[in-house]
């Protein structure tokens, strides 16, 4: 693999096992085609962000080293969502497995189906923390440091798991 990028896929479940649904997805993105999984981050609880009545969730952060371009990279996470059984019903609602592309090296993209860095996770604690387990040095496209970030987002409720 030639020209790899370095990306940030952000992992999440709160439906049937979830600890489970995250340890195989990474499993699943380390099996990807034209694609290294790096570090990866601690499990983590976290209390569900939009409507309260659904359970805790599990997130963690993954590094994955890419030759793939982002829409292809995208195709690629959301075949690993379907084979979750992961289906649509309400927004923001719970899930059985949830894969977000983060960071795409340090393109900035806003396509229809895509929006890189993923619009939310400057404000979320269950992105910013498992990412910091991994990245502490990381930059977003615009400059904005990480360490920034944190500074402005509490661990809050959130709870690094052990291994
Ligand atoms: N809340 C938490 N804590 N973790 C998630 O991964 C998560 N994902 C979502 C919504 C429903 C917004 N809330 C979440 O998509």
């Amino acid at each position: 693999m030639t020209d790899t990028l370095r990306c940030f896929i952000g992992l999440g479940s709160n439906l049937d096992d979830p600890r489970q649904q995250v340890l195989r997805a990474l499993d699943e993105l380390a099996a990807l085609d034209d694609c290294r999984l790096g570090l990866r981050s601690s499990l983590y609880r976290s209390d569900p962000v939009g409507p309260q009545d659904q359970p805790d969730f599990i997130n963690a952060v993954a590094e994955l080293h890419t030759s793939l371009d982002a829409e292809t990279l995208l195709d690629r996470l959301q075949m690993i969502e379907q084979q979750h059984r992961r289906v649509r019903e309400r927004h923001w609602g719970p899930r059985t497995l949830d894969l977000d592309l983060l960071l795409y090296g340090n393109a900035s993209i806003a396509t229809e189906r895509l929006k890189v860095p993923h619009p939310y996770m400057s404000e979320r604690s269950f992105v910013l923390w498992p990412l910091a387990e991994i990245a502490p040095e990381l930059r977003l496209p615009d400059g904005t440091t990480l360490e920034g970030l944190l500074a402005l987002c509490p661990m809050g409720t959130l709870e690094r798991l052990p291994l």
